[in-house]
């Protein structure tokens, strides 16, 4: 019988202030060195890299079946800062398996979900605290910090969704968000930048 069965309802906590969740989740930290080449500065890239290769962006994940039938949840918190003008932002993905959805709820700070697909449009999505954004589908998602402060957003998606990072490694995220006169502009982009 499968372990889907047999798993007994729980309920964990979450840190609004910090965006951690307890009991300890499954935690993964990524450094400015493993967003290589996804930053359109190169020169801002490798210096920042070399003066300290700060945290980007931290997740923290339930642990439950990544399979059919559960649900995955967890936060990002994405820290502030910029490589040159453009924004500190997280990888950015398809779903492996394209038809599946998900929702990201923005717990604090502020930022963008921007989301693209494979017919070539694009959206971005205001995030700041209570707005709950729907990403249908078929769509690729990336997120970034636009503030001075942590942007937490909280996450659920079908455990059998699985990661496709090759297809943005590639080919780019279509939108871009860079800091002009001191607010953030969303550009369209062609290519890895
Ligand atoms: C998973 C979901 C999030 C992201 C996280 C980091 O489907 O979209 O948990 O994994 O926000 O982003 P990325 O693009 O590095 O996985
Ligand atoms: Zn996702």
């Amino acid at each position: 019988m499968s372990s889907r069965n047999h798993m007994a309802p729980f309920a964990v906590n979450i840190d609004l202030n910090t965006g951690h969740i307890g009991p300890p989740a499954r935690a993964l930290t990524r450094r400015l060195s493993d967003l290589r080449g996804l930053f359109c500065d190169e020169a801002a890239y490798s210096a920042l890299t070399a003066a300290g290769d700060p945290v980007v962006y931290e997740v923290y994940e339930v642990r439950v079946p990544e399979e059919d039938g559960h649900l995955l949840s967890c936060t990002t918190i994405i820290h502030p800062g910029q490589v040159g003008r453009e924004y500190f932002f997280t990888k950015g993905h398809y779903h492996l398996s394209e038809p599946r959805a998900e929702i990201y709820t923005c717990l604090r700070g502020e930022g963008y979900l921007l989301l693209g697909n494979r017919e070539g449009e694009s959206r971005s999505i205001v995030m700041i605290p209570g707005v709950s954004a729907y990403i249908p589908p078929y769509w690729a998602h990336r997120t970034l910090n636009t503030g001075s402060h942590p942007f937490i957003f909280h996450g659920v998606w079908p455990g059998d969704s699985g990661h496709d990072y090759g297809s943005i490694e590639q080919a780019g995220f279509p939108l871009r968000v860079f800091e002009e006169r001191g607010r953030p502009a969303v550009k369209a982009s062609a290519g890895p930048c």
